[in-house]
């Protein structure tokens, strides 16, 4: 199916392939440069309409820089000094021909410079439609076009570099060879179809080896998806605990900044706050909250019920206890989370008391950092507790669509060696296997329903 109906629901909606699209690939704001991407056949022509050195431009080769400045379509006065990157013959980013315009970096000039394009006939491009041109034009598959967003959102330098395998095709070309593996094992399946037809499969002719090799390459794949996720997507953590036990100055001192007020006061943080940091090359969006309490204050009890909300979302909990509080009032409070198994129970103002510490919980003293480097290993253990990287596998899965494709390819494999084993008839272990190869084709994009591919590309930046 693929590639024709794609395009033509495509062409109904927002891409039309054939026109000149153009979008600015850096951020909106001032800045020294900025580089506005065009694209689509003709649109080195179409900018020698209104380019001071027209001549050089059509005659300039790929990959090369023409200098000049482009000019108002009717008066033909200059609107910028520009640096134009020629690419000819479908060898731009987006498998045709391309220009990438660098400009000065101020937004009055930019939207000057769009007016220009927009009276040369081209239109501003969709959400992620240079990447879905490049996919259409088979210079990368789905699972690249992924990595380019997954490597424009990274948060952390691993993240970042473990998208870059990705983006260079390294998962492609495994779930290639998987699916050559399947191919394999289907063809001697059909080739005894052909010479047994509606008779029973001889276990020893089935090639359970070959289906057993491709799920357990799968499986190792799927074990990624935790590595991907953490490191791609990151993860949320928490601080609770009694007003006053010293939440906003451990969020402080994890941030490595005075980001929220500390006061001996009760109550000082009404509403939480958030901010984002990377330990050990894990994202983590912190968040500090207000103290829980039985409070008849309206603004503070919003406050407490956005940290409950908090609570049920964080992948990993803070729950601060003061060990110099002799009643234990917040254990009354947080009862349920002290034995949540996302909760390390940290028991705080270790300077102040000589008091034992609560069983179990991790003693810090966090106006002067003892205790910390204990309980941030234990923050990184419990973060990558489900993480285990196998071995001499830098492949790394982080899309959650990816996982699901390849949790459809091993059941259907998983399926195919049960009917083997149980002797059913060949005809119907093709079908399971055709499944399995199904699912590794959306995987990639072979046969990508239209639907899928809006919901991908449409989650992209303009400009990507
Ligand atoms: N001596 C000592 N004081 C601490 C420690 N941690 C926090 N404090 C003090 O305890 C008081 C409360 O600290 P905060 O960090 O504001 O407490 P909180 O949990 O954010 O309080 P609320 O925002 O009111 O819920 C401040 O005066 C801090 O300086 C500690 O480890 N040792
Ligand atoms: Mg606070």
């Amino acid at each position: 199916m693929g590639c024709f109906r794609i395009l033509e629901r495509m062409m109904k909606n927002t891409y039309d392939t054939k026109d000149i699209i153009f979008a600015l690939a850096t951020p909106w704001g001032s800045s020294a440069l900025a580089v506005i991407r065009v694209s689509g056949e003709g649109c080195i022509a179409t900018l020698g309409q209104t380019f001071s050195r027209s001549e050089a431009l059509s005659k300039s080769a790929s990959h090369t820089l023409v200098h000049g400045v482009l000019l108002d379509v009717s008066t033909k006065q200059p609107i910028d000094e520009v640096v134009l990157a020629v690419f000819r013959d479908g060898r731009g980013y987006t498998g045709e021909e391309s220009v990438e315009i660098t400009c000065h970096g101020s937004r009055a000039g930019i939207e000057s410079i769009f007016g220009v394009l927009k009276e040369l006939g081209m239109r501003s491009a969709a959400p992620g439609e240079f990447t879905f041109r490049a996919f259409m034009r088979g210079r990368m598959d789905l699972t690249q076009a992924e990595a380019v967003m997954e490597i424009v959102s990274a948060q952390s330098q691993l993240g970042h570099s473990l998208a870059l395998g990705r983006l260079e095709g390294n998962l492609f070309s495994l779930i290639e060879e998987i699916k050559q593996q399947v191919l394999e094992a289907m063809s001697i399946v059909e080739v005894q179809l052909d010479y047994a037809e509606d008779e029973i499969v001889e276990n020893t002719n089935f090639p359970f080896a070959i289906v057993e090799g491709a799920q357990q390459r799968i499986e190792t794949l799927l074990s990624t998806y935790a590595i991907g996720k953490l490191y791609g997507e990151g993860a949320k953590v928490v601080l609770a605990g009694a007003t006053n036990a010293g939440k906003s100055t451990l969020f402080n001192l994890l941030l490595k900044e005075d980001r929220s007020i500390v006061s001996e006061v009760h109550g000082t943080t009404r509403d939480f706050i958030e901010s984002k940091t990377v330990l050990e090359g894990i994202p983590i969006r912190l968040y500090d909250t207000a103290g829980l309490r039985d409070s008849f204050d309206a603004v503070e009890q919003e406050g407490i019920r956005r940290t409950h909300r908090l609570l049920e979302e964080a992948d990993l909990i803070l729950l601060l206890l003061d060990g110099t509080e002799h009643d234990d009032q917040s254990i009354d409070l947080y009862g349920e989370l002290i034995t949540d198994p996302r909760c390390i129970i940290v028991w705080n103002k270790t300077d102040l008391t000589t008091r034992k510490p609560r069983t179990g919980s991790f003693p810090l003293s966090a106006k002067r950092g003892e205790g910390f480097k204990a309980l941030r290993e234990e923050m990184l253990s419990r973060l990558r507790h489900e993480i285990q990287r196998p071995d001499g596998q830098d492949l790394v899965i982080e899309s959650a669509r990816q996982r699901t494709e390849l949790i459809r390819a091993h059941e259907a494999l998983t399926k195919v060696l049960e009917l083997a084993h149980g002797d059913i008839p060949l005809d119907i272990i093709a079908v399971e296997m055709g499944e399995s190869l199904d699912a590794l084709g959306s995987l990639t994009g072979e046969v990508a329903s239209a639907d899928i591919l809006e919901k991908i590309f449409s989650g992209f930046c303009v400009g990507k």
